[in-house]
């Protein structure tokens, strides 16, 4: 089921599989308001991260099959996330198309730079340490960026350039999409031919 309006740029999904269900909604001129339970509390830090600096609202409810482990709530949250942004987005003119930014969170310093073309391009290095940030394993993480910008259909570089606290360095990285996200689907007032080359994204 889908609901999309374009002059509020917003998007709401549902998608059931045998191993999650998922309800979602994201509006990309939000006030930061984040409303997300995916069972998997630092999933839910990350997002709840990605959705205040990000300046969206986000509503995200997830019952995955946690006895398994995190991974398709992991993955699916993102793609559907990731969906509902693209979806938001409509046909993307008028949008300041590239956004990027640096952020620090204490000794950690993350950097990621988003392109909103549509194309599915993602490079990430996190450099986590740990196994697990609370219930969700560290090689999730990366694998969450991944999944929301591919299924954004965007290019993102996101590194975490230094850090000793791999809470630090995965916070960094989250809030650092979310400020490069932020300036990119910010609205240009440009028309759509004067943001390419091609004359469309
Ligand atoms: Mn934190």
């Amino acid at each position: 089921m889908t609901q999309e309006h374009a002059t509020l740029r917003q998007a709401a999904l549902e998608r059931a599989t045998r191993e999650t269900r998922i309800e979602a909604f994201v509006r990309l001129d939000g006030a930061g308001r984040a409303d997300i339970s995916t069972g998997v509390g630092f999933l839910d830090h990350m997002l709840t991260a990605l959705t205040v600096h990000g300046r969206l609202d986000v509503t995200l409810r997830c019952q995955g099959d946690l006895h398994v482990d995190d991974h398709h709530t992991a993955e699916d949250c993102a793609i559907v996330l990731g969906q509902c942004i693209d979806r938001a987005l409509g046909d993307r003119s008028g949008i300041e198309r590239f956004g990027w930014a640096l952020v620090p969170m204490d000794e950690a310093l993350a950097r990621a730079a988003v392109d909103l073309v549509t194309r599915s391009v993602c490079v990430v290095r996190l450099g986590l340490r740990r196994e697990r940030l609370g219930e969700l394993s560290s090689e999730n993480v990366g694998h969450v960026i991944w999944s929301l910008v591919s299924n954004a259909r965007c290019v993102a570089h996101v590194d975490v350039l230094r850090g000793r606290n791999d809470h630090h360095r995965a916070e960094a990285a989250f809030k650092a999409l979310a400020v490069a996200l932020r300036q990119a689907v910010a609205r240009s007032g440009r028309p759509a031919a004067d943001n390419s080359t091609k004359g469309v994204l």
